[in-house]
């Protein structure tokens, strides 16, 4: 058995109305029938569920939005500003915040609330997408295509002042990987920021080591530690069936593992994140056991 980290406090997010389509809102308990908090205990981990944050309607239950380019803003606002808070509270305790999500606009509520605690903290972002549209660039006016942006400081003022609204993520310590879709306005942003990309092709060509041991010194070096937002996008459709907006072409789930196992030895994540699990897509439950998969060699578990 591993010795015992910090106390890992599980917040679920249920939301799915950052998403074009609805299902990630049963996302956290689909992880949590894959046994996640029994892997982690089983780990050594002192856990703690804390259980969901309220969400108020869905994709299935909302009235049909408007052809807006920040669908469902006032709700999602509400949530990330609520999440911020407990994230704010678990850091302060001391705690390790697991974030399940829900779909992936939720990490504006994570970050922000991980700056709460003073830091100034890197961030892997694991994902087939760079999600940095704004309502400017959006194709689709959904919002979990927008958060790394957010957690950079751009976007719509109600998004980018969650929080408290300081000390974003710096672009210089942000690093992305597992991208191939990527939309016009993002690949401008991104140049533009000088965010970091390791696409697939990079993967393919360097390697999964080599690439996470670059992401880690860009995300780890010179701050007070990282931040993973992982969306189950990342991997291939293969892998993690259960995503609203699958990419094919994308990483092993041992690739996968791989990289977590290479973030647990190096030591310096505090907080992370498992979004987009769609339990309505998936083919029983591969995705949500694909995240507890993940989440256990995040947390120290070995094959031998
Ligand atoms: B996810 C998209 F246009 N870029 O903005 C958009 F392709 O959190 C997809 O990574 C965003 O799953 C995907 O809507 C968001 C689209
Ligand atoms: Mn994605
Ligand atoms: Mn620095
Ligand atoms: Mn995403």
């Amino acid at each position: 058995k591993k010795q015992p980290g910090r106390p890992i406090s599980i917040i679920g997010v249920p939301l799915d109305l950052g998403a074009g389509r609805s299902g990630a809102g049963i996302g956290p308990n689909a992880i949590r029938y894959a046994g996640v908090v029994e892997r982690l205990e089983q780990l050594g981990c002192f856990v703690m569920d804390e259980g969901d944050l309220t969400v108020k309607g869905s994709n299935v239950t909302s009235t049909k939005q408007p052809n807006t380019k920040l669908k469902h803003l006032d709700e999602i606002v509400k949530v990330n500003e609520e999440l911020s808070t407990k994230i704010g509270e678990a850091m302060a305790a001391g705690h390790f915040p697991l974030i399940l999500g829900g779909d992936h606009s939720i990490a504006i509520g994570t970050l922000a609330g991980v700056r709460k605690s003073g830091g100034q903290y890197g961030l892997i972002w694991f994902d087939a997408h760079t999600d940095v549209n704004t309502g400017e660039t959006t194709p689709t006016g959904n919002i979990h295509g927008m958060s790394l942006a957010v957690a950079l400081g751009y976007g719509d003022p109600r998004l980018t002042s969650i929080g408290g609204g300081t000390a974003f993520i710096k672009p210089e310590h942000t690093v992305i990987v597992g991208a191939r879709s990527i939309d016009p306005g993002e690949r401008k942003f991104l140049k533009k920021l000088g965010v970091r990309v390791f696409t697939i092709r990079d993967v393919e060509r360097l390697g999964i080591a080599k690439v996470m041991e670059r992401a880690l010194k860009i995300a780890a070096r010179g701050t007070d530690g990282i931040h993973l937002s992982l969306d189950l996008d990342g991997l291939d459709p293969h892998d993690a069936p259960g995503v609203g907006t699958p990419v094919p072409g994308g990483l092993s789930l041992r690739e996968s593992l791989l990289a977590m196992e290479l973030i647990s030895e190096a030591g310096v994540a505090v907080s992370a994140e498992f979004v987009e699990v769609n339990p309505t897509l998936d083919l029983r439950n591969k995705t949500a056991r694909a995240a507890v998969d993940l989440i256990g060699a995040l947390f120290g578990e070995r094959i031998i």
